[in-house]
């Protein structure tokens, strides 16, 4: 329930999930009937909980998103103590009135008071306070942990903080300093690895006594449908772009082979993922100069562009905010510049990883990130003023409706909007000199596809393995054999050395260390392009997806924003429906943006196949 939590973030809070399906198995609803409970439930009676509770909720989830906000802005053992405190009281609440909630659970109510009452039992219940406060207090820690981490080279005095390490990973080709970088941060996370197992073991307590078979099949539960049908979904959009994701995966490897020699890249198996040029190889566009087509390399090098004019943090955030007031949206308040963090502290340890905030439920909106100039996050932006207006939009909506149509929304609708920077796009707003010529569109296509197709599998493979741990399949001894064979299985990628004893590859990403769930991410990667063709068809085009912008469109703005303010009041499919026509999600409109990429790199992997056999040693 989003009005307890920022996006881009931890779920301590947000374990209200969305939208859901709960079948409470007879046992636990009996055990959980209120004893003060008088008489038969009423409708009327039933109302006024659900109203009272919405209002206490929102009130202690935003009192403890504002501590969060303190906790992530300055990491400190004080602050992440107040967090934690701040949490457990609104994790004390929500498991209360989950509990009450059960009272009413036979009542015929109105389609709106039902489904907050489902909302409602979404949640952990942790009766015991001592299990919340470790719970509260290991989240806490764990956000800070990797918050603060650092690798330190042998021999040297400055430790490199995870930014700097992912600046090598993106521009060195040296497969020695690389390997040193990527093992150097993994290094860091076995130090909470004791912490995430306890964790693990509280959160299921909490997820099972409200019925779930655990914490991972709560999360699965966010999707106004069962956890198995969810789980199906994920499999068949997965089957949907596999092909695509062969064909890239071919494709690079046959382009590494050529660059690192095939003693570093073998010729069948796992890529090594320190030569990925990404810390856990989720998004490949690093190597766009590697793979590039030699002779269709359209476009101009936005990061190189923005170097060059000292684009600052401010002016970057104001492109974007400007292709969200295009559309029809509104200005960002002034406490949004006043607030937010947008560079990297020099005096202070915080959360780098980007986040989008609401403080108050109406307008106190923030993002947290460190900016730099470019491109990746010029797109960031983009996806984190797409939470921003997204929670702008259905401010006007009750406290439990004020979140996305599921979680896979929230995290497309920037990205949606990101799609439309398009050459035709840079070159208006002045950030690019020239429009490549349509001949050369190869390019373009690559680098998005290095970003997002080649995150599909990672996207996918994060939660299989949370799911995994959470049901108790995997055990503590075996985190890191399991994260490695699903990074091969799906990812096509393999560890750069090997697998070390006590090792917690996983807890090296984000997400992991602060309990963020992931299958959003892969949800939001088909959403955004199938927002995408439909904005471009209400905007009246009619061409290649790639070369669509709806930037300046207020048709499709309005459209747009028709879906953002109806925030959770529906199931998702209806908040679908209202922007494509469509009630499913469905991958044919990735498919269709990269059609003419598919066909080129299978032509690419046909010839390169011939040649590889002569790649040096
Ligand atoms: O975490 C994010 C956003 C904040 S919600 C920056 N993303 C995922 C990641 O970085 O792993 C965006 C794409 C995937
Ligand atoms: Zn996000």
């Amino acid at each position: 329930m989003n009005m307890m939590y920022p996006n881009c973030r931890r779920s301590l809070v947000a374990t209200l999930v969305a939208g859901a399906f709960v079948a409470l198995p007879a046992a636990a609803a009996t055990k959980a009937t209120p004893a003060k409970a008088q008489g038969k439930p009423t409708v009327l009676e039933a109302e006024r909980f659900i109203a009272d509770a919405e209002e206490k909720l929102e009130q202690l989830g935003l009192d403890a998103q504002r501590a969060e906000w303190v906790a992530e802005n300055f990491i400190t053992l004080d602050t992440q103590s107040m967090t934690a405190q701040a949490n457990e009281g609104f994790l004390t609440l929500s498991g209360e009135t989950a509990l009450k909630a059960r009272r009413y659970k036979d009542l015929k109510l109105p389609e709106a008071s039902a489904r907050k009452l489902m909302l409602l039992q979404q949640t952990l219940m942790l009766p015991d306070a001592k299990d919340r406060a470790t719970y509260a207090r290991l989240a806490a820690h764990m956000t800070g942990a990797y918050g603060s981490a650092k690798y330190c080279p042998p021999g040297k005095t400055d430790c490199m903080p995870l930014g700097e390490l992912e600046k090598v990973l993106a521009t060195s080709r040296d497969p020695n300093r690389l390997k040193e970088v990527w093992l150097g941060w993994h290094a860091q996370s076995p130090a909470y690895k004791d912490d995430y197992v306890k964790y693990v073991e509280v959160s299921n307590k909490g997820a099972r006594a409200m019925g779930y078979a655990d914490t991972g099949a709560l999360w699965r539960s966010g999707y106004d449908m069962s956890p198995e049908a969810f789980s199906s979904e994920m499999e068949r959009l997965w089957q949907q772009v596999k092909p695509l994701y062969d064909s890239l995966h071919t494709y690079t490897r046959f382009k590494l082979r050529q660059a690192y020699g095939a003693s570093v890249v073998p010729a069948t198996g796992p890529i090594p993922a320190h030569l990925l040029g990404n810390m856990w190889a989720q998004s490949w566009d690093n190597l766009y100069p590697l793979l590039k087509p030699a002779t269709r390399d359209g476009g101009e090098d936005l990061t190189a562009l923005l170097e060059e004019r000292k684009t600052d943090a401010k002016a970057m955030t104001r492109y974007a905010e400007g292709f969200y007031t295009s559309l029809g949206m509104r200005k960002l308040p002034d406490t949004f510049w006043e607030r937010s963090l947008l560079t990297k502290p020099r005096d202070r340890e915080v959360v780098c990883h980007a986040s989008a905030w609401d403080l108050d439920g109406k307008d106190d909106v923030r993002i947290k990130m460190c900016i730099t100039p470019t491109a990746e996050d010029f797109r960031v932006i983009h996806h984190e003023l797409g939470h921003l207006y997204y929670d702008l939009a259905y401010s006007g909506q009750s406290p439990l409706f004020k979140n996305g149509a599921n979680d896979g929304f929230h995290e497309a609708i920037g990205d949606t909007v990101a799609l439309s920077i398009t050459p035709a796009y840079l070159k208006q707003v002045g950030l690019m000199k020239s429009e490549p010529d349509p001949s050369q569109d190869i390019g373009p296509l690559l680098y998005t596809a290095l970003q997002k197709v080649a995150f599909l599998p990672f996207g996918y493979m994060v939660d299989k393995w949370r799911w995994q741990v959470y049901s108790g399949q995997v055990k503590p001894a075996d985190y890191d054999k399991a994260w490695w064979a699903l990074k091969e299985q799906y990812q096509g990628v393999g560890r750069p050395g090997p697998i070390a004893e006590g090792g917690f590859d996983a807890g090296a990403k984000f997400h992991v260390a602060s309990d963020t769930p992931y299958a959003r991410y892969f949800l939001a990667h088909v959403l955004q392009f199938q927002f995408h063709r439909a904005l471009c068809r209400e905007a009246g085009y009619s061409g290649p997806l790639n070369r669509c912008s709806v930037y300046g469109n207020k048709a499709a703005g309005a459209r747009f924003q028709q879906m953002l303010a109806m925030g959770k009041s529906k199931p998702w499919p209806e908040a679908l429906k209202a922007v494509t026509g469509e009630d499913k999600m469905d991958a044919t409109a990735m498919l269709d943006y990269f059609a003419p990429l598919k066909q080129w790199l299978d032509a690419q992997n046909r010839e390169l196949a011939k040649t590889d056999a002569s790649v040096k040693p």
